[in-house]
């Protein structure tokens, strides 16, 4: 009786577009993150054959961006490794050109393979290595493209999936391939890198104005730190890149890493509300995500969904890149972390 009143009770407001909270609270203020991300591994020697023959298919001028999306195998089609995250690994060949374009969405991009391809940003061109961590900052001019003689792959990470939640998507084609250069290359890096900043510098947006974090420099802090010893539990020597204006992170929307796990390296058991999409630069090793078991090698990407519980574990010297929501959680005071043991 109650039950037969309450259908037609339902269908009798879905009328006037009301719907009963009662069928759907426990859905929507869960006690946990309840995610439809999954954790998974992409190996970029199993990958690398697909990315070549995209190459072939199209050319970065007709494909805008030549990429193929990592999806996360929980939510298929959506274009996202989480939930609030894209990611995807970019080809660009020798010769070719991304052309210019600008958006509101935030972009990374981690070099994977190949040295000497450029992304020029608001008209500073940047030479990408392995290992260097490049920033575009939301609404910020910029081409890519590769002027050596052997491709070029980078991760590009960006808030996609974030800024189309929040319906603030906007984007605009450059008249042109390239973007003019009005600063000379290493200007950024120079100006606003090197532990100074110009006399009368006056923060301007709200990511970093270093634009190349370059991984020698990088690599060199991690080396010279670990003589310390000074092991963390779960994350052995682990580094957050920074906006040198402020100490905030270098992107407003997207947090990034980098962590040395010693060789023998046997993480204790972590966990944080923000998902994680790592990539490994060097060594081998592996991640325990619950109970499943993710060997990694250098080159390949991984993804720990928002509060799974994991450790890692290097056989050889391992560095890790990672990037998360994490800056975006921290802001509203919704980030948490748990390093307590199951
Ligand atoms: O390089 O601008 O992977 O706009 C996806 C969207 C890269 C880019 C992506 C983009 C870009």
């Amino acid at each position: 009786m109650a039950k037969r009143d309450r259908e037609a009770f339902r269908s009798a407001i879905g009328r006037q577009n009301l719907a009963p909270l009662w069928d759907v609270l426990d859905a929507l203020v869960t006690p946990e993150p309840r995610s439809a991300c999954r954790p998974a591994l992409w190996r970029y020697q199993e990958v690398r054959p697909a990315l070549m023959e995209s190459g072939a298919l199209i050319s970065a001028k007709e494909a805008v961006r030549r990429v193929l999306v990592l999806e996360n195998p929980g939510m298929p089609g959506q274009s996202r490794i989480t939930t609030s995250l894209y990611a995807g690994l970019q080809l660009i060949l020798p010769g070719e050109v991304a052309p210019a374009h600008r958006h509101t969405q935030s972009a990374l991009r981690f070099v994977i393979e190949g040295e000497g391809a450029y992304t020029a940003v608001s008209g500073e061109k940047t030479l990408m290595r392995e290992g260097d961590f490049v920033i575009t900052p939301s609404w910020a001019w910029h081409d890519h493209g590769n002027e050596s003689d052997r491709p070029m792959v980078w991760m590009d990470g960006l808030d996609i999936p974030l800024v189309q939640f929040l319906d603030a998507s906007f984007a605009e084609n450059y008249p042109e391939d390239r973007h003019p250069l009005e600063r000379r290359e290493g200007d950024s890096l120079a100006r606003y890198g090197s532990g100074l900043l110009p006399l009368d510098h006056q923060p301007a947006g709200a990511s970093s104005p270093v634009f190349n974090y370059p991984y020698a420099r990088t690599r060199e802090a991690l080396e010279t730190m670990r003589r310390g010893e000074e092991w963390d539990p779960c994350h052995g020597l682990k580094l957050r890149y920074v906006n040198p204006e402020n100490g905030d992170f270098a992107m407003p929307t997207m947090g990034t890493f980098m962590q040395l796990l010693p060789k023998g390296f046997a993480g204790a058991d972590y966990r944080s509300s923000d998902a994680m999409v790592f990539n490994v630069v060097e060594g081998k090793g592996r991640t325990r995500i619950g109970d499943e078991v993710f060997d990694w090698a250098a080159r390949d990407v991984f993804v720990v969904p928002s509060w799974h519980h994991h450790r890692h574990e290097a056989d050889e010297d391992a560095v890790l890149f990672s990037f998360s929501d994490r800056p975006v959680q921290q802001k509203l005071g919704l980030w948490r972390e748990d390093r307590g043991n199951r």
